[in-house]
């Protein structure tokens, strides 16, 4: 769902509701830890949202990729997964890849699951619902991994980590977020990314990030998740 775009840009694939986000972090006191946005292309009768290359100024950067969050789908998932349940092959596919046991006979049977199905079963598996995130893939020169699904304790996911920074401590500082770069002149960067899935509150509505998710009360997990990885990082740094 990306493309190069011209010199230090890329373009990713356009959501609405992505682009509504770009828009209003332009005034958002986390505007300085998301890549810069340069508004909406065409390319070849398709629409891209336009940002800076976050890799551009590496040389031959590693790349970690962190999914914040005790949960990892919209409620509204869940609302259409009651009314109109669409079951999908794919998903359960891609379930079965990783273990052939955890289809239920039922799912056997209609070979396939809805996506909150899906997204719940992977949340529980990695160290999603535990930690607040989880390593969704890293990327070291020409080498993408993206076997992490069932990385889910403490002990596993520090392990990733330590692998990732190749024992460089220098380089474990970090302020908060998603997209971890690092190359081997120490340039190290941390950067939200990936806003297809966030959206603005009502008028009073309130989120604090930490107390546990309840279906309606629209809570992430998102803080609980960022003091876990600064808890991974420093135990790095202590060894
Ligand atoms: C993927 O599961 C990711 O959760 C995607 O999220 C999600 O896309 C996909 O949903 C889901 O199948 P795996 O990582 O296990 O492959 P992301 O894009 O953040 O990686 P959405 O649309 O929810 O963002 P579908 O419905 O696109 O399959
Ligand atoms: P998706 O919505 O398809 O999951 P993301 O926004 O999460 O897309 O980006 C997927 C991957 O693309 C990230 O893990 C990262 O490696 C890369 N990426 C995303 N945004 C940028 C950027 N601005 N500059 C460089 N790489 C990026
Ligand atoms: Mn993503």
């Amino acid at each position: 769902s990306f493309k190069a775009g011209d010199e230090g840009s890329i373009l990713k694939k356009f959501s609405e509701n992505e682009k509504l986000c770009f828009e209003r972090l332009k005034e958002d006191a986390l505007h300085s830890f998301v890549p810069s946005y340069y508004g909406v292309v065409e390319r070849d009768g398709e629409l891209f949202l336009k940002m800076k290359d976050l890799l551009a100024e590496f040389d031959l950067p590693n790349v970690m990729d962190c999914k914040m969050g005790v949960r990892t789908y919209l409620e509204d998932e869940l609302v259409r997964a009651r009314v109109k349940p669409k079951l999908r092959e794919d998903l359960y596919n891609k379930m079965l890849e990783v273990d052939g046991e955890a289809p239920t006979v039922e799912e056997k049977k209609q070979k396939a699951v809805t996506k909150p199905r899906y997204m719940q079963w992977r949340e529980s598996l990695s160290s999603t619902n535990t930690l607040g995130f989880r390593i969704e893939g890293i990327k070291r020169g020409e080498t993408c991994n993206t076997d992490f699904k069932k990385t889910r304790s403490k002990e596993d996911v520090i392990q990733v980590f330590k692998d990732f920074v190749e024992g460089n401590k220098n380089i474990t500082v970090i302020g908060s977020s998603l997209l971890f770069i690092h190359d081997h002149t120490e340039r190290a960067e941390v950067w939200l990314i990936d806003f297809g899935k966030t959206t603005p509150l009502l008028d009073g509505q309130n989120l604090d990030h930490y107390r546990p998710w309840e279906e309606g009360n629209r809570e992430d997990g998102y803080l609980l998740g960022l003091d876990n990885l600064l808890q991974t990082l420093s135990s790095l740094a202590r060894e």
